[in-house]
């Protein structure tokens, strides 16, 4: 299944995603220019070295002055290849590190030892993801113990799962194939078990894929029930602003004003420490009176809440359902 055949050196693991070639060329320009300077400088050793070697007891070489040429040169040369190698790196971390707005999201928990994924639709697996080819994936990850790194050399990338708080990666596959994923963070005795595999499925293999795996919620709807049932939050959290609690309704993606004078943008992390720490951000005009749920929710319970209450954003179209 694993697809070797046009990979143009052996030794590298195959290029499946669309930044892939970014990050070989950048690679091959840094080795290039290293091993070009390793050749001049080795070569000019040797070359001086003969050719100035002792060829009579206690000789004193010429005096040389500073030529103003030289100098410029060899702070110029090294100056604009610097910049070559800044410029490159910063492109190459900019596409990576910058998800695309309309990439679909899949949330992703890692623990000791295993990878947990759940798809926008409620699909779960375990260290095993199925994305669909040519479709821009952003990973929204989390750990519920220590830090890990999610990583898959074919597609160049990889980030660290940080417990307490969000972080994401993003990549669009370009190849149907199966590919290896690694933990790449020491994460303790069976960190080198951390591992899996990412399957890249044309639309139509992804579709049949997501209808072979029936889930009974999607985490929107899973969140709705913690919300309106489970945890409470509808006591204080109603659909206008009478409530104790400010309403939710296109909160995602907002500026929320706080009563410390800051404007925070409520993403994914600010909703997340609003429930495990509501009173380190205080919105303006309410009373810190919203008790912490650390403790009480698990980080898949989080997901759920955090996506129940961006999907409220746009309650009016899936209410209309
Ligand atoms: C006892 C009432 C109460 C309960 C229960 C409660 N909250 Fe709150 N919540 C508040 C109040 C009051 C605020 C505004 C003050 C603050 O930021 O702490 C708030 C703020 C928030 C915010 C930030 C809102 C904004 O406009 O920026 C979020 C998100 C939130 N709550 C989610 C939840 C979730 C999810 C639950 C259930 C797990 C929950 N709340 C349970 C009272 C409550
Ligand atoms: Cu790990």
């Amino acid at each position: 299944m694993i697809q070797q055949s046009n990979n143009w050196v052996p030794l590298f693991p195959e290029k499946a995603s669309s930044f892939a070639w970014q990050v070989d060329a950048l690679y091959f320009y840094l080795i290039a220019i290293s091993a070009f300077f390793t050749v001049i400088v080795v070569a000019a050793i040797f070359y001086f070295a003969i050719k100035y070697r002792e060829k009579e007891k206690f000789q004193n070489g010429a005096e040389i002055h500073g030529s103003l040429l030289l100098e410029t040169t060899w702070t110029a040369i090294p100056f604009l290849l610097s910049m070559t190698i800044f410029l490159g790196g910063a492109i190459v971390y900019y596409n990576q590190y910058r998800p695309p707005k309309d990439a679909m999201e899949i949330y992703v928990v890692g623990k000791q030892w295993m990878w947990k994924f759940q798809h926008p639709t409620g699909q779960r697996e375990i260290n095993e993801l199925h994305v669909p080819v040519n479709r821009r994936i952003k990973l929204i990850m989390t750990s519920e113990d220590v830090i890990h790194d999610l990583y898959v050399p074919a597609f160049r990338t990889k980030a660290d799962a940080v417990p307490g708080r969000y972080t994401t990666l993003w990549f669009e596959a370009t190849k149907p194939g199966k590919y290896h994923l690694y933990c790449a963070e020491y994460c303790g005795l069976n960190h080198s078990g951390m591992i899996g595999w990412v399957y890249v499925m044309e639309q139509k293999d992804y579709e049949n894929w997501l209808a072979g795996n029936v889930s009974s919620q999607t985490p929107a709807q899973a969140g709705r029930e913690l919300f309106e049932a489970k945890l409470g939050c509808a006591s204080c959290h109603q659909q206008t602003d009478q409530g104790r609690g400010p309403k939710l309704a296109g909160l995602f993606g907002k500026q929320v004003k706080l009563t410390n004078g800051q404007t925070v943008v409520a993403d994914e992390e600010y909703i997340r420490n609003s429930i495990l720490n509501p009173q380190g951000q205080i919105v303006e005009g309410y009373q810190p009176i919203m008790p912490t749920f650390k403790g009480q929710v698990t980080e898949e319970q989080l997901v759920a809440l955090v996506e129940y209450i961006k999907s409220l954003g746009n309650e009016t179209a899936s209410m209309s359902k």
